[in-house]
């Protein structure tokens, strides 16, 4: 494994214990609205702290860009590390077992390790830029569907953009009847996550942040499919509008998105 990897997962698997542990014993959790039903809780912020001591610990001059506590920087700017120290904080503080840590390192602006980890099920996702990636150290690859008929796709909600609700649902309608069925469970990183290991066949969102995907990008595309933003384009990290799949879902998946974009979301 490369070093730096080993480093990401150590990182992630000390959050998740925290994450776990805390899981059990919901009555510590101590949950703020940092925005519009956007949650954050005391154990975001303990494990954040976790990963970037880690980091820091074997990489001190690299820059870190967090969820939670913004931007760390480093006398180092080649290397940045980008942490979603608790995705899918909403499920976590309902409940809900289904969250992940996400850890994705960038060389030099390009995508180069990542780690997705899923603390309750046991499961690490790894990547690294040009060696595919893994499950658990096994290979995992995307499915490679022809069309939507008889797949499963992943999505999340704008429920922190709920002026986009129309033009989501008409996208999620046209595409719902297409397909076998829909999942929204909720993490974005697991999302992809999920698209990288075969699990479901595309997944599709509006509004996430560069912390909530660049883990799972990497994991998509080292497991051979392609990643872009609502027009085809390489915009996601800014925009945030992501879609994820083989190659022939993809392009079904951005035919079917076409019709309802409007002005805001054509990027
Ligand atoms: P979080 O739990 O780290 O906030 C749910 O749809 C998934 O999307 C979660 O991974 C959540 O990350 C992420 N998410 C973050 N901002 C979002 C937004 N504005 N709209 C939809 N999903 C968002
Ligand atoms: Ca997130």
């Amino acid at each position: 494994m490369h070093p730096m990897l080993n480093i990401a997962v150590r990182a992630a698997r000390s959050a998740g214990n925290i994450i776990s542990r805390s899981f059990e014993q919901q009555d510590k959790v101590e949950v703020e609205l940092k925005g519009t039903n956007d949650f954050v809780s005391n154990i975001d912020k303990a494990a954040e702290q976790a990963i970037i001591d880690t980091i820091q610990k074997a990489y001190p001059n690299h820059c870190i860009v967090s969820e939670e506590c913004g931007v760390v920087d480093g006398s180092d700017q080649d290397y940045q590390w980008i942490i979603d120290p608790l995705d899918g904080t909403t499920n976590f503080v309902k409940g809900i077992p289904h969250f992940a840590v996400s850890i994705a390192l960038k060389v030099k602006g390009k995508l180069d390790q990542a780690v997705i980890y899923d603390p309750i099920r046991g499961e690490v996702f790894t990547a690294s830029r040009g060696k595919g990636a893994q499950l658990n150290g096994s290979r995992i690859r995307v499915k490679q569907s022809k069309d939507l008929n008889g797949s499963v796709l992943a999505t999340g909600f704008p429920f922190k953009k709920k002026h986009h609700s129309d033009a989501y649902f008409e996208m999620f309608k046209t595409m719902f009847v297409k397909t076998a069925d829909m999942r929204r469970a909720g993490s974005a990183a697991l999302d992809l996550a999920y698209v990288a290991a075969g699990r479901v066949d595309g997944y599709f969102e509006i509004g996430l942040k560069p912390w909530d995907t660049a883990a799972g990008e990497l994991l998509v595309v080292e497991a051979g499919g392609l990643v872009t933003d609502f027009v085809g384009g390489h915009n996601h990290s800014q925009s945030g509008n992501i879609v994820a799949a083989s190659t022939k879902v993809l392009k079904e998946i951005l035919k079917d998105i076409r019709p309802h974009l409007g002005e805001s979301l054509s990027k």
